[in-house]
């Protein structure tokens, strides 16, 4: 998020601190992580919902350090090593878990095969809809572009909610749905403070949906103190972070 350093908080705090100690031993899995990151969160849910064994290492990718860069070459979290070979990208991330932990349970993604696409097509609306929507309203500068960008986002939001069972998206089950949003909903009392955002304005059965996921253990156990996000994302609120993502929207081009 292109944050100067001495304005980074270095490790993650409160209730993610506890999660981080309990995995410090070497494992077959290194996690490379940035606490305070989306994407890393997605991948740390899937991680803590199926107890897969892993060592958590933490990693400024905004220092793009050479050992890190030999994993993952453009030095974003979250990354992986996996019996010493490398892998990043948190969405490929959490499928690869899938494949290399199968008698890891449960699974997030199901066994049936058109519910698997179908939550693969839901995966890829976060990703390319609610995710861009909700960075271009957080980085917006201009009053009328936060008005429309937030009704973007409410649209957005609102057409998810209409396919979503309760409590979760496929119903009692956690799935790939749910840890690829969990994430943004974990951050959005960010929107709620400076953009006028309410997770109610989204409709019904997505602020139901919402305060589900806040309320998961996984989602909880990997969640930092609010406090320390605020340096990070007071960047975004003003349109100066350099991150990677934040000069994509900032040029309207894809998130990488
Ligand atoms: N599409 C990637 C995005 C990862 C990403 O953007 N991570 C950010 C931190 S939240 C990062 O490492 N940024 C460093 C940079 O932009 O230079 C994923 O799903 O893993």
């Amino acid at each position: 998020m292109g944050v100067p350093d001495e304005h980074i908080h270095p490790v993650a705090t409160g209730v993610a601190a506890q999660t981080v100690a309990k995995h410090q031993e070497p494992q077959d899995l290194i996690f490379y992580a940035g606490w305070f990151c989306p994407y890393v969160q997605r991948t740390w849910i899937a991680l803590e919902e199926r107890g897969i064994p892993y060592q958590y290492k933490e990693v400024n990718p905004y220092k793009k350090e050479k050992h890190f860069l030999e994993i993952n070459p453009k030095g974003l979290v979250p990354a992986v090593e996996y019996q010493g070979k490398a892998l990043y990208k948190s969405l490929i991330l959490t499928e690869f878990l899938e494949d290399a932990y199968p008698e890891y349970k449960p699974n997030i993604l199901p066994k049936d095969p058109y519910t698997r696409a179908y939550v693969r097509i839901w995966v890829d609306y976060i990703s390319k809809t609610i995710v861009p929507a909700s960075m271009r309203l957080t980085q917006a500068q201009d009053p009328e572009k936060r008005k429309e960008y937030l009704q973007e986002l409410l649209n957005a939001q609102r057409k998810l909610g209409e396919q979503v069972k309760g409590p979760y998206f496929l119903g009692e089950e956690f799935s790939l749905v749910d840890v690829a949003l969990a994430p943004w909903i974990v951050r959005d009392w960010i929107s709620v403070k400076h953009r006028g955002y309410r997770r109610e304005d989204a409709g019904e059965a997505f602020k139901n949906y919402a305060d589900n996921l806040a309320k998961r253990p996984s989602v909880i156990n990997t969640s930092s103190d609010e406090e320390h996000y605020i340096p990070i994302y007071d960047r975004y609120l003003r349109d100066e972070a350099q991150s990677e993502a934040a000069k994509a929207v900032r040029q309207g081009r894809d998130i990488p």
